[in-house]
């Protein structure tokens, strides 16, 4: 048999593998796709490789002396122990239920925050939340790393339907197209972040609309620390700012609206609520809490602060007054300490433009971060697994993970409650890995440390598996049969099996009915129905949910050897607040005020040091101290190589590595003055702890900025540095973006560099893709 090409999808795209005896040997651009990602080039090497988690595996001094507290949890010489299914569902199923019997459901933390791979079915978030549900419930996780800041300031200034709605229903690139005269984003476009969307995307769309939208005259400006923040194909201005200073920006943006007599009087007073507070805080006629004067927020004080010359600014101010203005705040803006106050400035500085809810302008927060933003919406859902319920009411927020396991019982603020972080005793991952995505990873490990049993489903020994206790090995998303499709995605896909799982790696759905049915709560997990039964059901299911709102698809059979059906009932014409702007009165906002709150009462009652009541400018940890220990500004953002920490080994992802680390890229005029070339090996330290990487000069990077993206695999095997192979984590400090939202800060932080001196034999190899201490890879 011939090599034979598989149509298959991914959260970076529709694409092909090509198989060959049983392997994956290369892949192909899905045919009808306008610009491929380049990060399905990963997947060959990721399929096959040496660190496939092949067999269920337990750590030797969990199986010798069972579960407790073990702070040699990520030791690199921790030996593990390679068992039969039967044996390792036996030992699990036995310690979740002493944990439930001993302590109760709620110790068992099953927040498991993370991308997992694309498909309706095999979904493992869902997965391992519908089987913790099966016998009993968890404690879970509120909000994202993505966007935590969001998801929980929007709902108080602009009312709870605001998040899916800013998330998923943004004007679509064909009405900027059509509408927009000036598009001004904060944190740029990155045309690598749309090559990604949860779920995948039947085409990319993002890159193409977005030169389109370019040629036909939109004007683009970028604020942004990289240049290469917006693609080259858009003509835009590119205006550097210092990492973590938008606020400051935004408050001088609108000192000039204030001052100039541009501010949109009639929207402030008819759609907002406290434009007054904003306005004297601006004007200096009061300072954050309102206890007497303040500081006048003028272009030249923003200036200062930011890095942009007062007079671009109050061009930029005019301009923005003048033309169909849509703003955009990037996702990585808030995902900083303080991330809340660029939001809440941005809805501020848009509500003063006062073309909130017209077509194309207003407010906006995700072009440039995931490829379905602006490609319209899919109002009539998608087939989804259900997850059931959970008798559990106790939640931490998702970054809380490391100071719940620290700290049990501790005290902690959150979206204006008082709470208490519960005492965890085992958790249960699935589809992500918190030693890519959290921060401070040596405080990680001490945390891993503290619990009784770490468990993780995996296809890959990553270095959250090499914390776990137990490990089960997963199915790639190529072993089995799936549907794929996404929020605002066009179509849905079949994910036909392409190859034979790896090693003994199961489906995880058949691994928690094992789980389940060994706990009691067999059928309760199954509904009787085997995974191949639920891919039916739920397309069935959905089919009904569609055909009730007048839109006919396929039946199940036809749909899967016809490989897919357009998605139906796609909605690309909305304007955000359209409704509530023609009247604000008949179409009130879910706030106190029923307008878009600038002042929130609420907020100011939490009486947060870090969140006050109104957007204001404060100075982050991460702001420029050129003068102080840690001199340079370290953006932490997506990698363009990959997804996260996902198939790092992969071609496209090694292509970029320098001298095997990560990449870290960093201006002519830094490099001279650290006296550091292309190729070489330096390392980064910061108040948390260092990390080796390797140069890569660009005339893209502002000044005093240096760019380490995300997803080097941890490797903390040296005593060279604490991460020998690159992971910013090992740097960032675990700290929320405020008492309010508790989001994720990974984004920003402060750093010093130094050239690694020394003879090349003394540079610590990495080791981040060995298998662990016992463990025979299956090639
Ligand atoms: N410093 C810093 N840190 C950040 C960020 C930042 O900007 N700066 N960004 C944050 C953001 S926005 C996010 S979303 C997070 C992302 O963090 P994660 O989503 O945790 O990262 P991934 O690498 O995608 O992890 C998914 C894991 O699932 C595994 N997997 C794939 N398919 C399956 C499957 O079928 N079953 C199972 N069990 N596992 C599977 C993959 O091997 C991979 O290890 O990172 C956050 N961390
Ligand atoms: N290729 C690829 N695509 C991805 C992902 C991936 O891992 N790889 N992850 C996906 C996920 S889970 C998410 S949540 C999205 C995230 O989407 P974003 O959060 O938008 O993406 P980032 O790449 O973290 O940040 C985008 C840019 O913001 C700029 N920036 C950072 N700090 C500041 C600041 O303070 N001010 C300004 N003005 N700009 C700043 C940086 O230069 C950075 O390159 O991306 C998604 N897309
Ligand atoms: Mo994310």
């Amino acid at each position: 048999m011939g090599a034979r090409a598989h149509p298959t999808s991914a959260h970076w795209g529709h694409y092909q593998v090509v198989v060959d005896e049983g392997r994956v040997v290369d892949v192909r651009p899905n045919p009808d796709d306008p610009a491929p990602a380049p990060i399905m080039n990963n997947v060959p090497a990721a399929q096959h490789h040496k660190t496939r988690v092949a067999r269920p595996t337990v750590r030797r001094r969990w199986l010798d002396h069972g579960p407790g507290p073990d702070p040699r949890r990520g030791d690199p010489e921790d030996e593990y122990v390679e068992v039969e299914w039967e044996k390792a569902l036996d030992l699990l199923a036995q310690e979740l239920d002493r944990v439930r019997t001993e302590h109760g459901n709620q110790a068992i933390y099953g927040g498991s925050y993370g991308w997992g791979s694309a498909g309706r079915v095999h979904h493992a978030q869902t997965l391992v939340h519908r089987f913790l549900n099966s016998i009993g419930g968890y404690t879970r996780s509120r909000t994202t790393y993505s966007h935590g800041a969001i998801e929980t300031l929007f709902p108080r200034i602009l009312g709870a339907p605001s998040v899916p709605r800013l998330l998923h229903r943004a004007p679509t690139w064909k009405q900027i197209q059509e509408h927009t005269e000036l598009l001004v984003t904060f944190g740029g476009l990155r045309l690598s972040n749309t090559w990604n969307a949860s779920g995948g995307r039947a085409a990319q769309t993002a890159g193409p609309a977005m030169r389109e939208a370019s040629d036909a005259g939109v004007q683009y400006v970028s604020l942004s620390p990289l240049r290469d923040d917006i693609p080259e194909h858009v003509k835009a201005g590119w205006v550097p700012v210092r990492p973590g200073t938008d606020a400051a920006v935004m408050l001088a943006l609108m000192y000039v609206l204030f001052t100039e007599g541009l501010a949109d009087t009639g929207f402030l007073d008819r759609c907002t609520e406290g434009s007054d507070v904003v306005r004297s805080y601006v004007l200096g006629d009061r300072d954050e809490r309102g206890y007497g004067p303040g500081l006048a927020r003028t272009p030249e004080w923003a200036e200062r602060v930011s890095g942009v010359p007062a007079d671009e600014l109050r061009s930029l101010a005019r301009q923005m007054a003048e033309k169909r203005t849509l703003v955009n705040v990037g996702w990585s803006v808030q995902r900083a300490r303080y991330g809340e106050q660029p939001l809440w400035a941005g809805v501020a500085l848009a509500s003063c433009l006062g073309q909130i809810g017209l077509p194309g302008a207003g407010f906006a927060c995700g072009y440039g971060s995931v490829g379905t933003y602006g490609g319209g919406s899919t109002p009539l859902g998608l087939p989804r697994m259900p997850q059931g319920e959970n008798p559990v009411s106790e939640f931490i927020p998702v970054t809380g993970i490391s100071d719940a396991l620290l700290n049990p019982g501790g005290l902690y603020e959150y979206d204006g409650q008082e709470r208490r972080y519960p005492d965890l005793r085992l958790v249960y991952w699935a589809g992500g890995n918190p030693f890519h995505h959290h921060q401070d990873l040596k405080r990680l490990t001490r945390a891993f440390g503290r619990a009784d049993t770490i468990v993780v489903n995996e296809t890959h020994w990553t270095a959250s598996a090499r914390h776990a206790d137990i490990v089960l090995p997963a199915t790639s998303s190529l072993e089995r049969d799936d549907i794929a499709t996404s929020q605002g995605d066009l179509s849905v896909r079949v994910m036909a099996r392409a190859v034979e799982p790896h090693g003994q790696a199961r489906d995880e759905y058949d691994t928690f009915a094992a789980l389940a049915e060994r706990l009691g709560a067999g059928e309760r997990f199954t509904e009787g129905r085997t995974s191949g039964e639920w891919m039916r059901h739920i397309y069935e299911q959905w089919r009904a949910t569609t055909a009730r709102n007048g839109f006919e698809v396929v039946p199940f059979d036809t749909f899967r050897a016809e490989g897919g059906v357009e998605m139906p009932g796609r909605v690309d014409d909305e304007a955000l607040l359209a409704e509530f702007r023609a009247d604000p009165e008949g179409n009130a906002l879910q706030t106190p005020s029923g307008r878009i709150e600038l002042f929130s009462s609420t907020i100011d009652s939490f009486g947060l040091e870090d969140c006050p009541g109104h957007p204001v400018w404060l100075a982050g940890p991460a702001v420029a101290d050129r003068e102080g220990e840690y001199p340079l500004v370290l953006v932490a953002n997506q990698p363009s190589g990959r997804l996260h920490g996902q198939q790092d080994m992969g071609a496209h992802s090694m292509s970029q590595k320098v001298r095997g680390r990560a990449p870290l890229r960093l201006g002519p005029a830094d490099a001279a003055a650290y006296g550091v070339a292309d190729g070489d090996v330096v390392r980064l330290s910061s108040a948390q702890g260092s990390c080796l990487a390797g140069v890569v000069v660009s005339d893209a990077v502002s000044e005093g900025v240096v760019q380490l993206s995300t997803g080097a695999w941890y490797d903390p095997s040296s005593t060279e540095a604490d991460c020998v192979h690159g992971n910013p984590n090992a740097l960032t400090a675990d700290v929320g973006t405020s008492a309010l939202s508790q989001g994720c800060t990974g984004q920003l932080l402060r750093v010093r560099l130094e050239r690694f001196a020394g003879p090349e034999d003394r540079l610590p190899p990495v080791r981040a893709f060995d298998p662990p201490v016992g463990v025979t890879p299956v090639g």
